[in-house]
């Protein structure tokens, strides 16, 4: 399908669908298998330039917006939706500091992440606040010029492989939403470590693991927007990232298609390639169908966001839920393609259908969405 993408969009696609053919695919499976973060692939996304393709160029990026991050996101997951998340969580790290970073805290921080010299990560979820947001139980209490951070995250993707964080804590419990403020948190920070390392079913390329704050100082120039507008930035920069997850759902449902494809054009039973069955081919019709479905959407709602839209948040959750759970369905079939290979670890498929699990769940999960969706429809109509 023709997306009509520029000259340097379509330029970007290559240079990331090169890196996942070259260079990931013949290492998923073993990142899968050991569950080590794949330092040597985002040196060679860094080597590449595309660490910065959704940063201004001011501060060092290549001054694309979402689109471009879907699409870099988009071609890695391809080949490995877990080792895509160095990247793509990264994103959602930096965001926070895009929308909201005033020009010294850009400039401070957004260099180093667009080259790929510092990787981010993005401290909102604890075990008490996963759907409901607002149950954080992270403090920041105001000292002089400083907030001390008491409290754990949890599940946080990049969270000890990254050095500059974005974290949600808790400034006033009794103003409700507005009680919450966003800081940004480096690395090294005295007080700041990193606690358990979660073992996943899926993307186990990728780093999950516990941030914990003891008496934690962040001095007040690290707020970002203002006191009282953690929530906010939080909710917005999630806006914004959720069709990343949608494009990293649309690249592990292409990449099990493709490998169905392949598989059933090979795979001979009853004299003949099961590609000759009018089963498979209607399911691969579909999973074909789904997909291309779902990347309209994508690339539709980020040239939306990236056009400049205000209100975003259904088309946002829209996308995120049609693309997991089309990557839901599509690796599912993928397996039940490949049969008795296809449930094992020697062949992609199984591992797709892990990774696309996730899609489902994090940055919001699908119920959250919906809810979202709804919402908004309601919104919209009552004011006609
Ligand atoms: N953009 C801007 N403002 C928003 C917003 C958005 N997308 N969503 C909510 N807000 C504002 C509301 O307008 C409201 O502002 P006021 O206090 O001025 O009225 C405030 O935030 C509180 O909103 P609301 O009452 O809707 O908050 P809830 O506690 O009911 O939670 C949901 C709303 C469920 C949407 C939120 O908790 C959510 O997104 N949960 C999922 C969290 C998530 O994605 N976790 C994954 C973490 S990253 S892996």
């Amino acid at each position: 399908m023709e997306y009509f993408l520029t000259e340097e969009q379509l330029m970007i696609k290559e240079l990331a669908a090169r890196i996942a053919d070259e260079k990931i695919a013949p290492v998923a499976l073993e990142y899968d298998e050991k569950g080590t973060f794949p330092h040597d692939i985002v040196n060679v996304l860094a080597d590449s330039d595309l660490c910065g393709v959704y940063i201004p160029e001011e501060y060092g990026g290549l001054g694309g917006g979402i689109l471009e991050m879907a699409i870099v996101v988009e071609e890695l997951s391809r080949a490995c939706g877990g080792i895509s998340l160095a990247f793509a969580a990264t994103g959602l790290g930096s965001f926070p500091i895009l929308l909201f970073g005033n020009e010294e805290q850009k400039k401070k921080y957004l260099p180093d992440i667009a080259s790929g010299k510092k990787l981010a990560a993005f401290g909102l979820t604890e075990a008490n606040a996963g759907s409901d947001a607002a149950g954080i139980q992270t403090t920041a209490t105001k000292d002089g010029d400083y907030y001390v951070l008491n409290g754990t995250k949890q599940w946080i993707t990049n969270g000890s492989e990254a050095d500059t964080f974005t974290v949600v804590a808790c400034t006033n419990r009794s103003k409700g939403a507005r009680g919450f403020t966003a800081f940004i948190v480096e690395k090294g920070t005295p007080g700041f470590s990193f606690g358990k390392k979660e073992n996943k079913m899926g993307i186990r390329a990728s780093n999950t693991s516990e941030l914990v704050f003891e008496n934690c100082r962040i001095h007040k120039d690290n707020i970002l927007a203002r006191e009282g507008m953690g929530f906010i930035v939080a909710m917005k920069t999630l806006d914004r990232t959720r069709p990343g997850v949608a494009a990293q759902a649309v690249g592990i449902a292409q990449g099990a298609l493709n490998y169905a494809l392949k598989y059933s054009r090979e795979r001979v039973q009853f004299n003949q390639p099961i590609s000759s069955f009018q089963a498979i081919q209607h399911m691969m019709a579909d999973m074909a169908t789904q997909i291309e479905a779902a990347r309209a959407l994508v690339y539709q709602t980020c040239k939306h966001i990236d056009g400049g839209a205000k209100d975003i948040s259904k088309e946002s959750a829209m996308c995120k839920v049609f693309a997991s759970d089309t990557a839901m369905k599509v690796t599912i079939d993928a397996v039940q393609i490949l049969g008795g290979y296809g449930y094992m670890k020697e062949y992609p498929v199984e591992k797709m259908m892990r990774d696309a699990k996730i899609t489902q769940i994090y940055e919001g999960t699908n119920q959250i969405q919906r809810n979202v969706i709804a919402l908004e429809l309601i919104k919209e109509a009552s004011k006609k």
